[in-house]
């Protein structure tokens, strides 16, 4: 079984969430989906609307999702692909290059992401604050 495994917030989930999702799912069998904390947004400097436990609950419905793991801090990733037996790591390609280091334990793909929207969009275009 090819597994596949990306991270990200997914506040606020948006057409270009549910590509990337279906992308990476179809470079493999499974696809593992490690959702930052609340705590690690904070980290990220990143104020998500959704709860972590409801940003899990959403995620784990998409048909293209089969396993939902919290991301708690930017160290775990190599871990994360040696404990899961993960065979290809995928980010959106605003973060080309910038985990490149993973190519030791798993190929790894930047895909293109969705242009015309974005969580920050989303928040802009209603007027609340990011
Ligand atoms: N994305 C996309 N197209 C968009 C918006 C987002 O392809 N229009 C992709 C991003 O490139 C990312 C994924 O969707 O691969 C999740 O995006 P975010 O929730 O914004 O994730 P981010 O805050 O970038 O967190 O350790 C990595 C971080 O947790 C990534």
């Amino acid at each position: 079984m090819k597994k596949v495994i990306t991270y990200g917030t997914f506040d606020l989930l948006h057409k270009g969430h549910i590509r990337l999702l279906k992308r990476a799912r179809a470079l493999g069998d499974h696809l593992t989906v490690c959702v930052s904390t609340d705590e690690f947004n904070a980290e990220k400097g990143k104020h998500a609307y959704t709860s972590f436990e409801d940003r899990k609950y959403i995620l784990e419905a998409i048909r293209y999702v089969d396993e939902v793991l919290p991301e708690s801090s930017w160290d775990q990733k190599i871990s994360d692909v040696v404990n899961n037996d993960i065979d290809v790591f995928v980010m959106g390609d605003d973060w080309q290059g910038k985990f490149d280091f993973l190519k030791d334990y798993c190929e790894v793909v930047y895909l293109p992401r969705t242009e015309g929207i974005s969580t920050s969009k989303i928040k802009k275009d209603l007027g609340v604050p990011d």
